[in-house]
C-alpha cells in the first residue's frame, strides 16, 4: 500500500520571510503566492504551517479546541519561551480561564455601554476635524486626523490620568512586534521594553484610572467576584495593548481608501450612515492586524496535511481578506459590498471584544469628515511603517476640498 501522493509530498515549502521589510511593507505579493500553492503552506525559516486561504484561516480561528492560544499567539511558544510580559488572560489564554475576563470585558464594552459615550465622540471629532480645516487644505492625515482623534477619545474613555499618554503608541508598536520573530524590529525597541512596560502596568492599578471609564468598570466587576483582584489589572492592560494601535491605523485604512477612491467618498457622503461598513470594508481591505498564530494542541490534518502536537500555525488574516474564493474583486474597496464575514478581527470565541469601540470611533470621525469635506487626495506617497504584525502608517499626505 503506497500513501496518498499528497501525503507523501507534503505540504509545498516556502522559504520566504513573511517579517521582512520589504513583504511587510508590501505584503500582497507573498499572500497571493502563499493562497495560490495551496491549503496549507510549510515556511522552513520559521519551522511554522502557514494558512492564507480564507476557508483555512476561518476553520482555524473557530476551532480553538485543536488550535489553541494560551501557548501564545505570537511565534514564541510559551510553552518552552518565556513570554517577554505576563500572557493576556484573554488573547492569550483558552476555555476555561480565558471566558470569565472575556465575559466581564464583553458586557464593559458592549454597544448599550457606549450609547453614553456616542455623543461625546461625534463633538470630540467635530472639534478635531474643525481643528484640523482650520489650519488648512493640506495636512498628515495619520497625525491630524487618524491618531489625533483616538489618542484623545479612548485613553479618556478607559479612565486613563493626563501624563504619560505618549507611551500608548510606542508600547503598542513594541507589543505588535513582540508576536513576530526577534528580527530588528523588536530589537530596535529592546531598550524601552522596561520603561513602557512599567508605565503601563502602573496605568492599570485602581487608584491610576477615573471613577467612570472601562477601567473603573473592570475593577467594579472585581468588586462584584465577576474577576479576581489579580485578573483586574490584566484585563485593563489589555485595553491599552489592544486599542490604541489597531484604531489608529484601521482610521488611516480609511482615509487611504477614500483618498484612493473619491466615487466612494461621494458615496459615503450621500449615505453618511454607511461608516460604519466603511470602517469594515476598511479593515478588510487593509487588515490592520495582519497575522497571528495559533498552535496545535494534538496532531491535527489541516486540509490532508499534519500539522504536529504543539507546533505553531500562522494565520494570514490579511491575505483570507483577500483570497478571491471568498472575496468578488478582492482588492478593490468597496462600499457597495457586505464585508461581513471578514477576518480582520478575528473569528470565534477570541474575535475582537473592542469592536463596537472602534466602530463607534470610526463613525464618529467619519461622519464629522463627510459633512466637512467633499473631496480627500494624495498629494504624494504614503509612506508605512514596518511591524511584525500591524499594518501601520507613518504618514498620508493629503489635500482635500472642504464643503461650501
Ligand atoms: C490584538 O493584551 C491583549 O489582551 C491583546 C493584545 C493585542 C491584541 C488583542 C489583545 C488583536 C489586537
Amino acid at each position: 500500500m503506497t500513501e496518498a501522493p499528497e501525503r507523501a509530498a507534503g505540504p509545498p515549502v516556502s522559504d520566504a520571510d513573511p517579517f521582512a521589510h520589504g513583504v511587510l511593507l508590501d505584503p500582497e505579493p507573498l499572500h497571493q503566492a502563499l493562497r495560490g500553492a495551496g491549503p496549507v503552506v510549510y515556511l522552513s525559516r520559521y519551522d511554522v504551517h502557514a494558512l492564507a486561504r480564507y476557508e483555512q484561516v476561518h476553520a482555524a480561528l473557530v476551532d480553538w479546541q485543536h488550535f489553541e492560544s494560551g501557548a501564545g499567539v505570537g511565534l514564541a511558544n510559551f510553552r518552552h519561551e518565556k513570554p517577554w510580559r505576563l500572557p493576556s488572560l484573554l488573547l492569550e489564554a483558552d476555555p476555561p480561564r480565558h471566558d470569565a475576563p472575556r465575559r466581564a470585558l464583553r458586557e464593559i464594552l458592549a454597544p448599550p455601554a457606549l450609547r453614553r459615550l456616542r455623543t461625546t465622540w461625534h463633538t470630540v471629532a467635530e472639534e478635531i476635524v474643525d481643528q484640523v480645516l482650520a489650519g488648512g487644505t493640506e495636512f498628515d492625515g495619520v497625525t491630524a486626523l487618524a491618531e489625533a482623534f483616538p489618542l484623545r477619545a479612548f485613553p479618556d474613555a478607559v479612565g486613563l490620568g493626563p501624563d504619560g499618554r505618549e507611551n500608548l503608541l510606542p508600547y503598542g508598536n513594541m507589543a505588535f512586534n513582540a508576536f513576530g520573530p526577534r528580527n530588528d524590529l523588536v530589537q530596535t525597541d529592546a531598550h524601552r521594553v522596561a520603561e513602557l512596560s512599567a508605565w503601563v502596568n502602573a496605568q492599570c492599578a485602581r487608584e491610576a484610572l477615573s471613577k467612570d471609564g472601562f477601567g473603573a468598570a473592570i475593577w467594579a466587576a472585581a468588586d462584584r467576584g465577576d474577576l479576581t483582584y489579580e485578573q483586574a489589572p490584566l484585563v485593563v492592560r489589555s485595553l491599552l495593548t489592544a486599542g490604541v494601535d489597531t484604531t489608529v491605523h484601521g482610521l488611516a485604512a480609511c482615509l487611504y481608501a477614500f483618498a484612493r477612491h473619491p466615487d466612494e467618498w461621494r458615496r459615503l457622503r450621500q449615505r453618511p450612515e454607511l461608516a460604519r461598513t466603511a470602517f469594515d470594508e476598511a479593515v478588510r481591505w487593509q487588515s490592520p492586524v495582519q497575522t497571528f498564530f495559533r498552535t496545535a494542541t494534538t496532531d491535527v490534518a489541516i486540509a490532508g496535511t499534519l500539522i504536529p502536537k504543539d507546533t505553531k500555525i500562522l494565520m494570514f488574516l490579511g491575505a483570507a481578506n483577500r483570497d478571491p474564493d471568498r472575496w468578488h474583486d478582492p482588492d478593490r474597496f468597496d462600499l457597495t459590498r457586505d464585508p461581513s464575514g471578514h477576518v480582520g478581527f478575528g473569528m470565534g470565541i477570541h474575535q475582537c471584544v473592542g469592536q463596537h469601540v472602534a466602530r463607534l470611533e470610526a463613525e464618529a470621525l467619519l461622519t464629522a469628515l463627510a459633512r466637512r469635506v467633499e473631496r480627500m487626495e494624495l498629494t504624494a506617497t504614503p509612506r508605512r511603517h514596518p511591524n511584525n504584525t500591524l499594518r501601520s502608517w507613518t504618514s498620508l499626505p493629503l489635500r482635500i476640498r472642504p464643503t461650501a
